[in-house]
């Protein structure tokens, strides 16, 4: 069973089209049955781990979220739909795919339009999500202000459309190859709600303490539900971002990764890396020169973000 929406007239020539969504099975019955579903980006699949740790990550996480009692929903643009819901086979040919398109917000209808085949980042996730309806969702680290961003104006899309599209993000706060403060600065100003879950600091993906205080603390997964229900009453809200650090076992301490950040976002620089390409680049080198450690860092918070957005997306639905 899948279920694709329909589109509207509005107009004697112009008709407005719903998204293209289509739903896996699993998501269909979840939705159907009003069970707590947990939207994921694909972007980390295509764009930040290499074959096969990308689809056995994509997997294992999958699997952490039903044994939590809840549904995930895997989201990613193939032939030419927004699947909301991956099944496995098409999890494995975009894991396997050469040239898919990294779709953030201005790219996601051009990619659907041309049936072009595309992974979600997390701006592109939550409009995704919230097409469906759906309020929580898991990642490893947003995107941010990139350092030096007074020069070149490179803020990812991720924090707008935090601004703008009332989804959770559970992440593992951003990666420390951006300009934090600044970063911070903007989901401020922007009127973004920023809780680390069980701390005082805001999180650095790797590291489990940037050296910046977070604008809030929360410590159980009702407590968050809470406050998603209270965003949820006012017309308009935007989104939150639950920063949840790294388990302290699978951590690399800021002072051991930040060789490695120095050198690739100074490579990424002299090669003239621009755009959609620098996430990208920066994650793959840091990767090589910690020889594989990040990546094992990185599937563990992917996990750990995964399990608490679970929990969360549960005690919304029972709440
Ligand atoms: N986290 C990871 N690997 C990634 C990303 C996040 O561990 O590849 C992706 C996310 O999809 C995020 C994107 O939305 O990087 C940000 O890209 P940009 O800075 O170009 O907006
Ligand atoms: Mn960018």
């Amino acid at each position: 069973m899948s279920e694709k929406t329909s589109g509207t007239r509005i107009g004697p020539h112009v008709s407005r089209e719903a998204p293209p969504v289509l739903y896996s099975e699993e998501v269909a019955r979840a939705r159907d049955k009003g069970l707590p579903i947990v939207a994921l980006e694909s972007t980390i699949v295509t764009h930040g781990m290499p074959w096969p740790r990308n689809v056995d990550t994509a997997r294992q996480v999958e699997a952490d979220i039903r044994a939590e009692g809840a549904v995930p929903a895997t989201i990613a643009l193939l032939d030419g739909h927004l699947h909301v819901g991956l099944s496995d086979g098409n999890l494995e040919r975009l894991a396997q795919a050469r040239g898919v398109m990294k779709c953030s917000r201005a790219d996601l209808a051009f990619a659907l339009a041309s049936a072009r085949p595309g992974s979600t980042t997390v701006a592109a996730t939550m409009m995704a999500a919230h097409a469906a309806g759906i309020e929580v969702f898991a990642t490893g680290g947003i995107g941010g202000v990139h350092r030096g961003a007074e020069e070149s104006f490179d803020i990812s899309a991720d924090l707008e459309e935090l601004a703008r599209t009332p989804v959770c993000v559970v992440a593992a706060g951003a990666k420390a190859l951006l300009d934090l403060p600044k970063t911070l600065e903007v989901l401020e100003t922007r009127g973004v709600p920023v809780v680390a879950f069980g701390t005082d600091v805001f999180p650095a993906f790797w590291s489990r303490d940037s050296g910046l205080a977070a604008p809030y603390r929360l410590d159980t997964a009702e407590e968050i539900a809470r406050l998603l229900a209270m965003r949820a009453a006012f017309p308009g809200h935007g989104g939150i971002l639950v920063a949840n650090p790294v388990p302290e076992a699978a951590e690399i301490p800021s002072d051991e990764i930040a060789g490695a950040i120095e050198t690739a976002v100074s490579e990424a620089a002299r090669r003239g890396v621009a755009g959609k390409e620098v996430t990208p680049f920066v994650l793959s080198m840091i990767l090589e020169l910690t020889q594989g450690r990040s990546l094992e860092t990185n599937i563990a918070l992917v996990r750990n973000n995964a399990r608490l957005a679970a929990r969360i997306a549960l005690a919304r639905v029972q709440g």
